[in-house]
């Protein structure tokens, strides 16, 4: 086992082994339990059980259970409850920090900026829609004396990814609840510790039995075990376009809506009036964020043929200058890859891209620092090819960029639209009025100008094509997306 400087409540938490899982009010074990592994270190950092299909089975009940007074409950219970859970994670925000980063590879100081703030945040935005959303509206027709009633679907099965465990979580549940779904939640194997320390302040704040469920599992048994419950009526899942498309299908089967959240290519178009010192800090933030496992991060940089030497020039020193390191050292910028299997990965494609054609410009090895040879670590990496290269077309999710050229800018939206994924791209420009006309072309659920991964809640985020169906997240759609309309009429 590592030792590890961690705070000790931290270290308190992960000492209990193997964690339990959180359902109906209780902590579980099944029997079987796997490692938690620090992808710095490739060592265990403690062990959690695993929920086997009959627990998924019993969790989904206890939810159906759950809903019939929590659907009922008045919005202010549910906004209070939403705010203390919020307000909690505030409080907590150290150790949930640290659990993100040993269990991401993520740096502390990216899950104290983001993750947890921007999730505690998620709780308190939707816990105010749920006092703010008109339940019951009437229609004022001529025929019927009718109304619409808005009311909670029931049980709602979320399964999530390992790259931003704590916010994703947050993205998906907090609008459920606030609408007054119950949730039964499957984390991702390889990172459940901060959705597990969720459920504990889950617990603290009050709220009832059943109503927040959290069971790691594997995915292709407790997790195919929930998503093909029929007695769900909603299923939401965030994660790579091949398991959502089998969730699809096995949703379909039971007419189970399904709302689905995927991978990415995202396109960046930066023009020959952009900003140049702006665009590579910018683009090169958006590719070593958690060390570029992103779904909308900017994998293809499409830049102007006027400036591609000296954008290419400045980014390979951008990219150099990236500090790697463990995630809970102060000035690591870039933590190591989550699993040895996706680094394996990732090696793979920057192989094949190779094969194809292009050139690394800068990175694509494991760092020559000896100190951090037992973690997943790979420099940042710059490609250059072809349009038609495999993995300037495909998601790697990793630090790795392909640059294209450019000299059209009809041209190039086109191209940038070839792509079958459908998530975010960014337009970078000087001239603000031609890139919000670029910024509508572009085919996708999110297009930023002069900056890439953009987040606010109000600020709908999501996705078409091959990157998901189902509504999205973030804003007031995602909540009335929790809700289902019933029409009441009587003649007049
Ligand atoms: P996946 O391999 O798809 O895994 C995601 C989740 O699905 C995990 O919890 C996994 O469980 C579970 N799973 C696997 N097979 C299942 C099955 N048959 N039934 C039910 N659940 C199953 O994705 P990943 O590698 O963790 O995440 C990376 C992908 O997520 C990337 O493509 C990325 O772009 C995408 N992503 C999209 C978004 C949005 S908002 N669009 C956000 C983040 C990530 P196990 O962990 O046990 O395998």
């Amino acid at each position: 086992m590592t030792q590890l400087t961690l705070n000790p409540n931290t270290l308190a938490f992960l000492e209990n082994k193997p964690l339990a899982f959180f359902s109906n009010g209780e902590w579980l074990r099944s029997g079987q339990s796997i490692d938690v592994v620090d992808p710095a270190t490739n060592q265990a950092v403690t062990q959690i059980a695993m929920a086997q299909p009959q627990d998924m089975n019993d969790a989904v009940s206890h939810a159906e259970v759950a809903f019939k007074s929590w659907g009922a409950t008045a919005p202010a219970k549910r906004q209070a409850l939403l705010q203390k859970l919020a307000s909690l994670i505030r409080r907590d925000e150290d150790i949930l920090a640290e659990l993100e980063s040993i269990d991401v590879g993520k740096p502390k100081a990216e899950a104290t900026g983001f993750d947890v703030p921007f999730a505690a945040d998620s709780y308190d935005y939707f816990a105010t829609l749920a006092v703010e959303a008109q339940y019951e509206v009437e229609l004022g027709l001529k025929v019927t004396d009718s109304h619409t009633v808005k009311k909670p679907y029931g049980v709602a099965a979320f399964v999530f990814p390992w790259n931003f465990p704590f916010t994703l979580c947050a993205w998906g549940i907090a609008p459920a609840l606030a609408a007054g779904n119950t949730v039964v939640i499957k984390p991702a194997s390889e990172t459940p510790l901060s959705t597990l320390y969720l459920a504990k302040l889950a617990e603290e704040a009050g709220f009832p039995k059943g109503v927040i469920n959290v069971l790691p599992g594997s995915g292709s048994v407790a997790g195919e075990a929930l998503i093909s419950d029929s007695r769900i009526k909603l299923m939401s899942f965030t994660g790579s376009t091949a398991v959502g498309r089998h969730i699809g299908e096995v949703c379909g089967r039971n007419l189970v809506p399904a709302k689905l959240e995927l991978g990415g290519k995202g396109a960046a178009i930066i023009c020959s009036d952009a900003d140049v010192d702006a665009a590579v800090e910018g683009l090169t933030g958006a590719i070593t964020l958690n060390a570029g496992q992103v779904c909308c991060t900017a994998s293809r940089w499409y830049i102007h043929d006027d400036i591609y030497d000296e954008f290419v020039a400045k980014a390979k020193v951008a990219f150099e200058s990236i500090v790697l390191g463990r995630g809970l050292t102060e000035s690591a910028q870039m933590g190591p890859i989550c699993t040895e299997k996706q680094l394996a990965k990732i090696f793979e494609c920057i192989g094949d891209a190779q094969a194809h054609g292009a050139t690394i410009v800068t990175g694509g090895v494991r760092p020559s620092d000896e100190s951090l040879s037992d973690g997943n670590y790979i420099t940042p990496t710059l490609l250059a090819g072809a349009d038609d290269n495999p993995w300037a077309i495909e998601e790697i999710f990793g630090p790795v960029s392909f640059l294209l050229k450019f000299n059209d800018e009809q041209e190039v939206i086109e191209r940038a639209n070839r792509n079958l994924y459908g998530l975010a791209n960014s337009v970078w420009s000087q001239d603000l009025a031609k890139a919000k006309v670029l910024a509508h072309q572009l085919v996708g659920g999110n297009s930023w100008i002069n900056a890439h991964n953009v987040f606010e809640y109000g600020l709908h985020y999501g996705a078409c094509n091959k990157s998901g169906c189902g509504g999205g997240v973030n804003s007031k759609a995602t909540f009335e997306g929790y809700l289902r309309h019933q029409s009441v009429a009587a003649v007049r």
